[in-house]
Parts: C-alpha cells; structure tokens; sequence
C-alpha cells in the first residue's frame, strides 16, 4: 500500500498549505487515494498572478542561459526520475506503466528541447521602404500566462504549455487537471529544485472556478488550454472580453482511412495503437476507421482478433496492455456511446460488454463496432474511450470526403501504398496534422501541433511554432 500524497498549492516558490476536501483515486483499483488536494478559488489565484507578476521582470531580462539552465537541469532531473514519477502518472491516470513512464520521458525531452530553444529565439532583419533606414523585428516576453491542462497526458501536456512559456521569459500559473494533480505538481516540484526562481512557476489546484478565475483575471495575459471543446469556447470568450491572448486544443474525431492496397498487418497495427493504447484517451486517437470495401471484412477481422485479445488489467501490472478509463463518468460516457451506436444500428464486433475485474476500478472492454454510417452520433461525437467504429466506402474520394466532413480536424491517417493517394490526402485532408501508413496519435515534440476548425483555436503548440504564442513582436526602425 502507497501512501496518500497531501498536495499543496505552489505559491511564490512556497508549498502553501489548505484543507484538503477532494482525492484524486487510483482508476486501477479505487480503494486506493493517490493524493488529497486542496480546493482553490479566487484568493489563490489573485495571490499567484501577484507573485507572477513579481517575478516577471527579472526572469525576463536574465540571460536567456539562465533559462536554459533551469530547463535543462530539470529535464535531466525528470529523466533520471521517469520511473518514479510514470508510476505515479500510471497510478493517477490509470494508463500502463510503460505509458507512463514514456510519457514522462517525452516531458523531460520537451524541457530539454525548450532549454535549447531559449537560445534561438530570432527575428528579422529587413531593409526599410525608406533609404537610410532599417527595420529588425524581435521576439519578446509577454507576461504572465495561465495554463489549465487535462488529466490524460498529466505531465506531457504541463511540460510542453510550461517549457516554452518559461524559455522565452514568461511567468506562469498552473492549474492541472482535478483528476491527475500530484503528476503535474511533480513536474514543479522538479522545476524548482533545478533552480526555478519563486514566482515564476505559480500552481493552483483545484475545479472549474480555478479556470475560471485566470480566465477573467486582468493580470494574466495570455491563456493556454487543452480539454473539452465546450469549455474551451468559454475560455475563448473570456479572454476575447479583456483581448488575452488564447490558444486552445481541443477535441478529434481523427479519422484512419484504410484503402484496399494496404498492407493489412500494417493496417491493422496502426488503427490498434491509435484507437486503444492510452485507453483510446487522447484527442488524437482513431475513432473513425474509413475502410474500402476490398479490404473491409478482412480487416475489421484481423483488427477485431487483436482488440480482443488485448490485456485490459491495473495500469501497474506489466501483463497490461490497456489500462482503465481515467474515472467513473468516462467510464460511463463510453458504456452511453456504445450503446447509442448499438440503438442506431452498429454491429458490435468485440467488446460493448461491462468489464469487472477481480478488483474495483474504471475498466471498459476495448470495443469494434462495424457497420456504423458517418451520421451516426458514434462518428460525429468524441467518445474518448477505447472505442472505434468502422465504415465501409467504396473508393478514396468517398473516403476524402468522410474524412473531412467533421466539425473537428485535428489529425487525419491514411494507410495505402499509393504515394499517388497519400500525396493527395496530405494537401487535401482538412484536418492540422496527416499521418501516412502512421497511427492518427503520437507525435514529435519539436514540431508544430494542432488541428483546425472546432479541434483548435489561435496559435500552434509546440516545436518552433511555440514562439508565436509565448512571445510577442517588436518592430524596430531606426536611422542613423
Ligand atoms: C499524442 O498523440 O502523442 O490531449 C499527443 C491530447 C493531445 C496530445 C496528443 N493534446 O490527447
């Protein structure tokens, strides 16, 4: 038995100590409480932009090597500790330990990466319309930045909102996710231990009103959020009212399309690990499987083989392949999608049953549904579970088409050996990211990310793109 982990907001560089009404539970087996955390409101906030906003000045005129340092040292840090800490991530989250450890992997490279970043931060230098004249542009810092992350990627996400904020002179407050908050409150207590000056990492923990509170509050100048889309809407307003920047990701209704020419092995291996691994709990996974009717039954027979045999147990277990669903109301929201798309007509291929385990914890069976049509609500909603549904088209523009028609657009696949296909797909797929003969999720950390129309909103995330969001723009001109 673990103990119970008593969370405390990060306040100036200070643990600040509160009661402590609500837990985040193990998924895997909710007997057990991974941490108690405390409940914060307005006070918090206003306490943690303050201390924000006194930090800013100095952390932005240091030495950008100042700031790399920090970053480097607590990549280093985070590295050396991925064990400890994906276990952790794996016991709040419930994704497999190998998940989690990865996971944690993948943040202590961001930070890494973004240590490098604080140094190449450039601009432009342009000749003026006007003789005599000269015009540079650079980048600067722009304040102080709240960022809400979700609970299914509890470190990654913190990291790669974090990194570049603090690489290019911002000072930040934090809220992470209700569900997962000892992952994130990991991650700055490594930042601080690698040399993070007070104030310029604030952490607030607790519900929506959190949210809220940076939202609205005048002293945070730039939001940064990744969750549902109906919230994210409501960030986007708040901080149109008081013109806060604002950069949103949000949901996917990815679709992996499957042309007759596919490799089937290949095919089948991509749509397994984008639709289930991380519980079929990531914006980018595969939900949607656009299938030619060549391949069509072959392939939802050789998928339907691997989903069923895949281990779904405690995200501990090294046996486990699938982990559990991060809690009961998701749990639950899967169980309401399959049964909508069993109403309206799906045939569920593997899975669609309740699952109990010989111990009490947020487990689904990782579930086919064949036959479904692209106006049923399994293929226009997010169901975010280890769900996916099949439908059969009879050539590639059929597909293109289904492909493209959802409000989301965030990352959009294709298996084919066609380069004649896969060069088509990649300039006319609607969707921020296109992957050929490649899983819909997974991506690099060094490039941009994001998607279109309701799956994101203002600028990329990651990679070089993360400039445009965490700095801003001087145009320079002088004579001499
Ligand atoms: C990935 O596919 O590797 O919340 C990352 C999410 C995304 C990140 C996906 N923002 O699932």
């Amino acid at each position: 038995m673990t103990h119970t982990i008593a969370l405390c907001h990060w306040i100036n560089g200070q643990k600040i100590e509160a009661d402590r009404p609500s837990q985040s539970l193990n998924p895997s087996d909710t007997r057990e409480t991974v941490a108690a955390m405390p409940d914060g409101g307005s006070a918090e906030v206003d306490a943690a932009v303050d201390a924000a906003r006194a930090a800013f000045p100095a952390w932005s005129e240091a030495s950008p090597e100042v700031r790399s340092d920090v970053l480097d040292r607590a990549g280093t840090l985070l590295m050396e500790r991925r064990e400890t800490v994906g276990r952790l991530l794996s016991r709040e989250e419930g994704k497999t330990l190998a998940e989690g450890i990865g996971e944690t992997a993948r943040a202590a490279r961001i930070l890494k990466y973004f240590a490098g970043e604080a140094l190449r931060l450039h601009g432009q230098n342009l000749p003026s319309t006007r003789p005599g004249v000269e015009v540079q542009t650079y980048r600067q810092a722009v304040g102080v930045y709240g960022l809400i992350t979700p609970w299914n990627f509890p470190i990654a996400i913190p990291a790669w909102k974090m990194a570049p904020a603090l690489a290019f002179g911002n000072t930040v407050v934090i809220k992470p996710a209700g569900l997962t908050p000892a992952t994130a409150e990991a991650l700055v207590a490594i930042l601080h231990e690698a040399g993070l000056p007070d104030g310029v990492v604030n952490m607030v923990i607790g519900r929506g009103g959190v949210g809220q509170a940076l939202v609205d509050h005048p002293g945070v100048d730039g939001l940064s959020f990744t969750g549902s889309q109906g919230v994210g809407a409501g960030v986007a307003m708040g901080a149109a009212k008081r013109q806060a920047r604002v950069q949103l990701e949000m949901g996917g209704k990815n679709p992996l399309i499957v042309l007759d020419d596919a490799d089937l092995d290949r095919a089948v291996q991509i749509a397994l690990d984008g639709s289930f691994f991380a519980t079929g709990q990531r914006c980018t996974a595969s939900s949607r499987l656009i299938v030619q009717d060549g391949i069509h039954d072959r392939f939802v027979a050789a998928l339907a083989d691997k989903v069923k045999s895949l281990r779904v147990g405690d995200a501990l277990d090294p046996d486990t392949q699938m982990g559990p669903a991060v809690s009961e109301a998701q749990r639950d929201g899967v169980y309401g999608y399959v049964d909508i798309a069993r109403e309206q007509g799906g045939r569920i291929v593997t899975g669609g049953e309740r699952l109990n385990l010989d111990k009490p914890g947020w487990y689904v069976q990782p579930t086919l549904i064949a036959d479904t049509t692209a106006d049923m609500r399994i293929n226009s909603e997010e169901v975010f579970g280890p769900v996916a549904s099949t439908i059969r088209v009879k050539d590639y523009e059929e597909a293109l088409t289904l492909a493209n028609g959802t409000e989301f657009g965030l990352s959009a696949g294709l298996v084919t050996q066609s380069l004649k296909h896969a060069r088509d797909f990649q300039r006319r797929s609607r969707s921020g990211m296109t992957m050929v003969n490649l899983p819909t999720a997974g991506v690099d950390y060094h490039v941009p990310f994001g998607g279109s129309r309701k799956s994101s909103y203002g600028p990329r995330e990651q990679g070089f793109a993360a400039a445009d969001f965490f700095t801003q723009t001087k145009t320079s001109y002088s004579a001499g």
